[in-house]
């Protein structure tokens, strides 16, 4: 859009006006009318570029980690996804982001806790674990998890299991731009498990049910698993419900049990359902995400540019980028995973959205 107009910053070089800027310069100051068009522009314009990472050919270089590094020497065994357009931080999109872990049975990673909040989405493999406040949690294909911000957590594989990946999902960005990031190991390197496994999914894992006298508690929701069968089963309920929006398909949002709002302050997640033959309409929105694909094949048109994906495939959406998401089979749904910044948008008021 045209800046050279009343109300922009639209003032002309001459060399009187670089001699003050050099004078003001030099006591770390600046004219704002020569930034101005920049920092406030016209409507959000990320640096992050829209991004596809192939499971295909970031699976066997992962693989490869298993006999690179051990979790003792890395603390956490994970290649992660680089966005080009953000070489100032580790971020995917946004201030969001993620890679990909992978673990031999009878691992694990030592215990820690900091203050950003994490997810995992299980992507392979058999006997993944994880302990959250001495909670431990199976983990199966498909199933979602959380790590809220301050819980001790560590994982691992059992010793029965196979070779494991998964995606983890941070704020890691949000919170390090915020200067408000704390890092700590346990202690005792690892946790003692104090509670039944699985006990959060007994307690509130039940469809619409939770304990008489529960109380919302904490900022994150206390069920730490959201499992695939019955995350899928509700997804083709609400479709064959009717469900859905031209624009999404059948999105459904996961939640708090406690509060219905989302699973984390930071970080919001969602699953979505995409019709055999669906192409849903473009639209854009405040916000960023990063998708996995977690059943079929499809593409997805980000600002112009077309993503196909396959299941595993990891692909982003900037915020305020236009996009739109098509199923590739006649017969088959295909079902997009994702984690978005939606619960900050939110809370401070920044959400829009609209049809292009
Ligand atoms: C983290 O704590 C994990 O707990 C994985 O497995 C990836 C990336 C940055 C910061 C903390 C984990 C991470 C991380």
């Amino acid at each position: 859009m045209q800046d050279n107009v009343e109300g922009r910053a639209r003032v002309e070089d001459t060399p009187e006006l670089q001699a003050y800027y050099a004078d003001i310069a030099k006591l770390d100051a600046g004219a704002l009318w020569t930034v101005a068009n920049v920092i406030e522009p016209w409507e959000p314009k990320s640096t992050s570029l829209p991004m596809l990472w192939r499971y295909q050919d970031l699976r066997p270089h992962v693989l490869r980690a298993l006999d690179l590094v051990t979790p003792e020497r890395a603390g956490r065994r994970v290649v992660y996804m680089v966005n080009p357009g953000r070489g100032d931080t580790a971020a995917a999109v946004g201030w969001l982001y993620t890679g990909l872990q992978v673990m031999n049975p009878g691992e694990s990673a030592s215990a820690h806790r900091h203050s950003t909040s994490a997810l995992r989405f299980i992507m392979e493999g058999e006997g993944a674990y994880t302990i959250v406040d001495g909670h431990k949690v199976t983990l199966g294909r498909n199933d979602f998890v959380l790590t809220p911000n301050g819980t001790w957590h560590e994982h691992g594989v059992e010793a029965g299991g196979t070779a494991c990946i998964w995606q983890d999902g941070l704020d890691i960005p949000l919170v390090n731009a915020l200067e408000a990031n704390f890092f700590q190991v346990h202690p005792g390197l690892r946790q003692n498990t104090a509670f039944p496994v699985d006990d959060t999914s007994a307690t509130y894992g039940a469809p619409a049910l939770h304990p008489v006298g529960d109380l919302p508690h904490g900022k994150a929701s206390p069920l730490l698993k959201y499992e695939w069968a019955p995350t899928y089963a509700a997804l083709c309920a609400y479709a064959a419900a009717g469900g859905g929006t031209p624009a999404d398909g059948a999105l459904m949002r996961y939640v708090n049990p406690l509060t219905g709002g989302h699973v984390m302050p930071t970080i919001g997640a969602a699953m979505q359902r995409l019709a055999p033959g669906q192409h849903t309409s473009a639209h854009r929105h405040t916000g960023s995400a990063v998708y996995q694909c977690a059943k079929g094949a499809g593409f997805s048109i980000i600002d112009g540019k077309c993503f196909d994906w396959q299941e595993r495939d990891i692909f982003v959406v900037p915020s305020w980028a236009t996009h739109s998401h098509a199923n590739a089979s006649a017969t088959d749904d295909a079902v997009l995973f994702q984690f978005n910044d939606l619960p900050v948008i939110e809370a401070l008021g920044l959400y829009r959205e609209e049809g292009v």
